[in-house]
């Protein structure tokens, strides 16, 4: 059975200057000869008419892509239309109605590139990561990715695995005993170890490397009338939370996200800390709490004048934490030392304040950030475990070797080596539609 044919509006929806429809798959040529009239020149834009029968649908450009050399690695190819609901939608109407056409699942053309061998899984994430990303951090990270610095990383881990276990395995066709040499073994242990370390580097850096995907947790604590929700409107310059004067306003948490020098951070507002018989603000308190232990990052805001409500504490010594001196603009002390003063009310301190943020989380990192996701960080864990168990057998030739394929297997989860179909269906289910 041939595979179907696959299309999709690649731009999004609305009414724009230009939509480009995408398509994939053996029908391509057929489709582009029924509704262009002539074939295009392979990858040269061509102006042509956009017909469903007699009927001019739009004029816009088609471009074809043959097989091997196109994104999915099968025929494709692209129309530029003009970007109106209608033309966009009668074109579609048309080419669906072809034989063997039909609607594109989401990922599905970057699903069918990395079945032809296009991309390797870690490139097709960063596929949707440069999609997703709306900072800069955020879109530098992924296109190192798309440009395969994890791919290299893995391939290198992997060649060197199998450089250490052909290495064992071939000296003992030369020794007499079946023993692996001294010297031979201590090489393959460097070469073990060297790899774990690296490892154990990548790993120490992926939560890093997940906020950079997810965002960063910001969690603004304290005392009710702190000023907290003052702050986050001011962060988020909308007034989304509710500001009175009245302690314990805030009950429920929200959350607020922000490109500060191009990290993605989430800020969350949350229910003052007081012991409080209101079952409402009690549950509110608790899912304070709740984002202090999960915050990459806590504000702790301290209004001047007043000491906190120490009989609800948080253990602040446990997490990265800035006391936040609050309304500067009082000129009033406070009960403790701060790190930083602001008056939301001035706009005094702000900018203090978040570049104080962008540099603790900058500083979380040190060298190459390579993986940003559980499914990076696991494989690599998986990985690590044999190679630990590795360099305690080797002079076990068989054991040894089958750990340290168990490993280079792991590691090749990464990539997509192995276990390619159960990881596939998760991955793509990430994408939109188009791509
Ligand atoms: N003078 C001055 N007043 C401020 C400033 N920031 C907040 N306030 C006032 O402090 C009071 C409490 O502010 P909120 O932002 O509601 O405080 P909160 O910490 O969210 O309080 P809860 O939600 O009850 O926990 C309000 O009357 C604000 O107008 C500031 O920078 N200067
Ligand atoms: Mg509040």
């Amino acid at each position: 059975m041939t595979e179907p044919t696959i299309v999709a509006l690649a731009t999004a929806r609305g009414k724009s200057a230009i939509a480009i429809v995408r398509i994939s798959g053996p029908a391509t040529r057929f489709v582009l000869e029924t509704v262009t009239g002539l074939l295009p020149q392979p990858r040269v834009a061509t102006l042509r008419q956009l017909k469903d029968g007699g009927d001019v649908i739009d004029h816009g450009l088609a471009i074809w892509f043959p097989g091997p050399m196109s994104y999915t690695g099968e025929d494709c190819a692209e129309f530029h239309l003009h970007g109106g609901a209608a033309v966009i939608n009668k074109l579609l109407t048309r080419l669906l109605s072809l034989d063997g056409v039909r609607l594109a699942e989401a990922g599905e053309f970057t699903k069918r590139a990395v079945l032809n061998d296009k991309l390797d899984l870690a490139s097709a994430e960063a596929v949707s990561d440069l999609i997703s990303a709306e900072t800069e951090v955020q879109r530098k990270h992924a296109l190192s990715q798309l440009d395969g610095n994890l791919t290299r990383a893995c391939e290198d881990w992997q060649s060197r695995l199998i450089g250490a276990l052909a290495h064992i395995e071939s000296s003992l066709d030369f020794s007499d005993e079946g023993d692996v040499p001294a010297n031979i073994a201590e090489s393959a242990r460097g070469v073990v170890q060297a790899v774990i370390d690296e490892i154990d580097g990548t790993l120490a850096q992926s939560n890093y490397g997940e906020r950079i995907r997810e965002g960063f947790r910001v969690a603004i604590l304290g005392a009710p009338n702190a000023g907290k929700s003052t702050l986050i409107n001011r962060l988020s310059k909308r007034d989304i939370a509710i500001v009175t004067a009245i302690a314990g306003t805030t009950r429920d948490s929200l959350e607020v996200s922000c490109d500060i020098d191009g990290l993605p951070i989430i800020f969350i507002d949350t229910a003052g800390l007081r012991d409080s018989r209101d079952p409402i603000e009690q549950l509110g308190i608790e899912r304070s709490k709740a984002h202090a232990e999960q915050a990459d990052l806590i504000l702790w805001l301290q209004a001047p004048g007043t000491d906190d409500h120490t009989e609800v504490n948080i253990d602040l010594a446990q997490k990265p934490h800035f006391i936040v001196g609050t309304k500067s603009d009082l000129n009033v002390p406070y009960a403790r030392a701060t790190d930083v003063t602001i008056s939301a009310h001035a706009k005094d301190g702000i900018d203090q304040l978040l570049s104080k943020i962008s540099h603790t989380l900058n500083d979380q990192v040190s060298g190459q950030v390579l993986i940003n996701r559980q499914r990076h960080r696991t494989a690599l864990e998986q990985a690590r475990e044999p190679l630990l168990r590795a360099l305690t057998i080797l002079h076990e030739e068989e054991l040894f070797a089958e750990d340290v394929r168990l490993a280079i297997r792991s590691i090749g989860r990464i990539v997509g080596t192995v276990d390619i179909d159960r990881v596939l269906d998760r991955i793509f289910s990430e994408f939109c539609i188009g791509k």
